[in-house]
């Protein structure tokens, strides 16, 4: 059986209970590419039933046996990269040097990380008259967006094994067929049967159906505000571990003493980058009032150099949604300097890359997760304005703060609430803990804080 026609259950292929098939389409220019099918909750059952199969000796696995593992999945990810960089080119629409760096690199540092966490993480601590244990949580229940179709899996997936833990994967609709490959990529890399299995299908269908399985011991969840609650509540119900990694509507604090143009810059490269589709995007970008016009002209500028290099958005729904926001921060009253709701192309769902000016951090458009290609630029006229500013809204999960100096730019970081923050620009760390304060998660992902969310602890009295 060919992967596109099954489920990966049990360390094979299998048919699935149904019929009933969903169209995977290109978003560069709208055609079907492929079908996969629709999972029920007759598949999912079958999955979580092969993970529960699995896990005892999963779990039993010394650590250093489970790195060797991740470590042989992040050589298949390697060898395969073309490949994956391919496939996510043609079902996300991302452009395919941003698909090869970002989409296939990311998740290669994030399982060798896990590679390594997994031989060196002290799963067993002696603390005073007492030794500690860290035992896996059980099987877990993955549900992932599209945004990030490989990264969302293995950010879950690679800290899940090095715990001990066995998954079942539910992937988002339109990003199926990366998850196949990652699937293949896992039977290459002889990962037991069972220890990782995935259901293709629709959210409310099989994605419900896994989060609510008495067999699932913990969810994890990337995805929309609406739905995150909603788990949650089904989670908190029947008393599960639950980790959310949900919206953002991150700031991009430049003060006064910073490097306006690199500031700038960099803060919209940040959100172009994917076409706006990024949780951790930092889609605000608020200037001191004395520099305003002068960034307000810069993010002009450099947004109209982006105009060939922008891949569309996934998929049609999200094409309205975006273009709608658009639309409302006309309506609203914020002023355009780039971009706009129009379609830039006939055919594929893009949109152009889009800067607002005047914005003030009341609007829609400063509130809500867009979600596409639009920088909303604020003023501020003094520090704890920028402060209020930032931290004015119902999500937490990322930032940058620019500065004169580092130090600088650390006291401001310090006060917002938010999980991640880069100075002056920052670099990607895969060990750093990435998630939200407030709406916008509850949980970690990557490095050691990654890990422990798929561990619970044991203590023995001597
Ligand atoms: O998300 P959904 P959508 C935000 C972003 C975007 C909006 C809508 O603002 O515009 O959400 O995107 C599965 N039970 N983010 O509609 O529906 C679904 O199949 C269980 C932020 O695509 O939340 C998919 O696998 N599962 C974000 C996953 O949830 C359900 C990334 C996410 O889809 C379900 C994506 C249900 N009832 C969107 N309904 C981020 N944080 O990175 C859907 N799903």
């Amino acid at each position: 059986m060919k992967a596109h026609d099954g489920m990966y259950i049990g360390g094979e292929w299998r048919a699935a209970a149904g019929t009933d098939l969903i169209a995977v389409v290109d978003p560069a220019d709208e055609q079907v590419i492929a079908h996969v099918p629709a999972g029920t909750a007759e598949d999912v059952d079958a999955a979580v039933s092969a993970a529960r199969e699995a896990l005892p000796a999963w779990a039993a696995t010394p650590p250093a046996e489970r790195a060797a593992k991740i470590a042989a999945l992040r050589d298949v990810l390697v060898a395969r990269k073309d490949e994956i960089a391919e496939t996510v080119t043609a079902e996300l629409g991302a452009p395919l040097p941003f698909s090869q760096k970002v989409h296939a690199g990311v998740p290669i540092l994030v399982a060798g990380s896990y590679a390594e966490l997994a031989a060196s993480y002290a799963f067993e601590e002696k603390v005073g008259n007492s030794t500690v244990y860290a035992e896996p949580v059980g099987v877990v229940g993955a549900i992932t967006p599209w945004n990030y179709p490989l990264h969302q899996i293995v950010a879950k997936v690679a800290p899940a094994l090095a715990a001990g833990c066995t998954v079942v994967l539910k992937p988002a609709e339109d990003t199926p067929l990366t998850a196949q490959l990652f699937a293949e990529a896992v039977h290459e890399a002889a990962i037991p049967a069972g220890v990782f299995n995935l259901v293709t299908g629709l959210g409310p269908v099989a994605g419900q159906a896994l989060a609510e399985h008495g067999g699932v011991d913990l969810v994890s969840f990337t995805g929309s505000t609406a739905v995150g609650k909603q788990i949650g509540a089904t989670a908190g119900a029947a008393v599960k571990r639950v980790a959310l990694e949900l919206g953002g509507k991150s700031a991009n604090v430049i003060l006064p003493s910073a490097d306006l143009a690199k500031a700038v810059g960099v803060g919209i490269a940040n959100v172009m980058g994917n076409s706006g589709q990024t949780c951790s995007a930092w889609t605000r970008m608020l200037v001191h009032t004395s520099r305003y016009d002068e960034a307000v002209a810069l993010a002009a500028e450099a947004a109209a150099t982006y105009g060939d290099r922008i891949g569309p958005l996934v998929n049609a729904k999200q094409h309205a949604r975006v273009r709608g926001y658009i639309e409302k921060g006309v309506a609203e009253g914020a002023r355009l300097v780039a971009g706009g709701p129009e379609a830039p192309r006939e055919q594929g769902y893009f949109v152009s890359p889009t800067v607002f000016a005047d914005v003030t951090p009341e609007m829609t458009i400063a509130q809500e997760e867009i979600f596409g290609p639009v920088v909303s630029i604020i003023r501020y006229e003094d520090e704890d304005d920028a402060l209020r500013i930032a931290n004015g809204t119902v999500y937490g999960l990322a930032g940058a703060v620019w500065a004169g100096d580092d130090a600088e730019a650390v006291a401001f970081a310090r006060r917002m609430d938010t999980g991640q923050v880069d100075i002056n620009g920052g670099r990607f760390n895969p060990l750093a803990p990435f998630g939200g304060y407030k709406q916008s998660g509850v949980g970690r992902e990557l490095g050691s804080h990654g890990l422990a969310e798929y561990l619970q602890t044991k203590s023995l009295q001597f």
